[in-house]
């Protein structure tokens, strides 16, 4: 079974991840009304992806004996400058949730608790990609810098994301 401590960090972590889809669908709006819709899709796909960390993450907590806590979801930001605006804030973002996985990994490691340190590993890695994605796009967007054309091509680029269940239904 999971301590106390750590079935409240599992808790805070995927009432984030939550927030992070909604933070992630609200830029994706503003993306959709700026008319980038490859940069809305990409989004849109990143908010799939978070709720499914949040979801691994609820069932991990139950599977582990311990009940899940619910916590108020903050209202995310509704207003944007532009696409280099919100992959900073992209960015940002995916830094503090590298932190906060960290925390937990370093929590489990700290209580012996191999398989929650185990479980962690995964969303560490993932950490290392969800930055180096945002910082990718974000380097593009400074290149591009004001040019529509090459925005629209990196507009295209984005379109073409799907959304791939990382944690495919065990059968
Ligand atoms: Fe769940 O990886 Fe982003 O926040």
């Amino acid at each position: 079974m999971l301590s106390g401590n750590l079935a409240k960090a599992l808790s805070n972590q995927f009432n984030a991840e939550y927030y992070s889809a909604y933070l992630y669908l609200a830029m994706s709006s503003a993306a959709d009304a700026m008319g980038l819709k490859g940069v809305a899709n990409w989004l849109f796909v990143q908010a799939q992806e978070e709720m499914a960390h949040g979801t691994h993450i609820f069932e991990y907590i139950l599977e582990r004996g311990a009940a899940p806590d619910f916590n108020d979801i903050i209202t995310p930001p509704a207003v944007f400058s532009d696409a280099g605006r919100i992959f900073e804030m992209v960015l940002e973002h995916e830094q503090k949730v590298t932190a906060s996985i960290n925390n937990i990994a370093t929590l489990a490691m700290q209580e012996s608790d191999h398989a929650c340190y185990q479980f962690m590993m995964w969303y560490v890695n993932e950490q290392v990609e969800e930055e180096s994605n945002a910082t990718e796009i974000l380097n593009k967007l400074k290149l591009i810098s004001g040019n529509n054309g090459l925005l629209m091509n990196l507009d295209a680029e984005l379109s073409t994301r799907v959304f791939v269940n990382p944690f495919p239904a065990k059968a």
